[in-house]
């Protein structure tokens, strides 16, 4: 068994459990945060399963300014154009999820 086999995002992309679609191409998937730390809480993810920035980056760099571009896009339609990204990169950092997903908060003015 992969890891991705065993990976909430990975079933949330394949549609094996359900979500709040925000945009979907070819390569990546957006849906909404079900814990929404801001008035917009969206978390984009490439469908291809990597366990956080770090690898994505190093594995494909293009697939991570590609969720930049559509990070500004969102944030273009929700709220001119300002926006927050996280990416929790490890258990001490308070990432849970390891398919490595961007944060996306935006939709209202943010505290520091
Ligand atoms: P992190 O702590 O950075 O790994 O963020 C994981 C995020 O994933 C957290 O903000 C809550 C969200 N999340 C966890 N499970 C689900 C789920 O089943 N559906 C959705 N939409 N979001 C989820």
């Amino acid at each position: 068994m992969s890891e991705a086999d065993d990976c909430l995002f990975c079933k949330i992309i394949a549609g094996q459990i359900p979500s709040s679609k925000v945009y979907e191409d070819d390569t990546t998937y957006a849906f909404n945060d079900i814990n929404p730390k801001a008035k917009v809480h969206v978390l984009i993810v490439p469908k291809r399963h990597y366990a956080n920035v770090a690898e994505l980056a190093a594995a494909d760099p293009a697939e991570l300014a590609h969720i930049v571009d559509i990070a500004q896009r969102i944030a273009d339609e929700r709220f001119h154009g300002a926006f927050r990204l996280v990416f929790n990169t490890g258990l001490d950092a308070g990432q849970t999820v390891f398919h490595v997903h961007a944060h996306v908060l935006t939709g209202e003015v943010l505290d520091e």
